[in-house]
């Protein structure tokens, strides 16, 4: 069965979020068709959006290698979020969570559908995406704005550049 490499981003700034994220990431590893091959370092980030004042963030990104179309991993990741506790219908958007898990890319793969867009449509904007996404993959090209998430990254510490 062919696969595809694909990049998810967890982050989650409720409880013992360190112990949550490594949950997930061995369910995600246990998932049928999916393989986690990398892993960034988890990183401490200041919550962007949501609520004032919520807690920060621990962030990071996973390569996994999957033969999943892009739906079906869409349906194994909230899966994994409901069974770490994440009850969507109580929660505030952008507010704190367990833990969220997103769709970054994968492969090179273009989805516009009404409940999932790939490339993540905000994948650009968020250093606490691409501060992963930059150290698992450097030179990997974004494949709708043809932009490395090194370049990326950099662009967002640069602002008005
Ligand atoms: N959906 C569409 N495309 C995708 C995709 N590529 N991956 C749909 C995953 N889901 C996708 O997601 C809402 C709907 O998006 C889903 O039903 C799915 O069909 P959700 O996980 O229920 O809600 P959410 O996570 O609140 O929304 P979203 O849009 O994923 O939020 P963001 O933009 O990811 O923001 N600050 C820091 N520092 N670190 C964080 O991790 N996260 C957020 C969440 C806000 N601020 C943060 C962080
Ligand atoms: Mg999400």
């Amino acid at each position: 069965m062919s696969e595809t490499v694909a990049y998810i981003a967890l982050g989650g700034n409720v409880a013992d979020v360190e112990a949550t994220l490594r949950q997930a990431l061995a369910q995600l590893d246990a998932a049928p068709g999916v393989r986690v091959r990398r892993l960034s370092r988890l990183y401490w980030t200041e919550a962007v959006g949501g609520p004032p004042g919520q807690p920060q963030y621990l962030n990071a990104v996973a390569e996994i290698a999957t033969s999943l179309d892009a739906a079906q991993l869409l349906r194994t990741l909230q899966q994994i979020e409901r069974s770490l506790g994440r009850d969507r219908a109580r929660e505030v958007r952008w507010g704190p969570r367990t833990c969220d898990l997103d769709i970054l890319l994968v492969g090179r793969h273009v989805v516009n559908e009404p409940d999932l867009t790939i490339p993540h449509p905000r994948l650009h904007l968020r250093k606490f995406v691409l501060e992963g996404l930059a150290q698992l993959a450097p030179d990997l090209e974004h494949p709708v704005l043809g932009k490395t998430m090194s370049q990326l990254l950099r662009e967002l510490d640069r602002p008005g550049r």
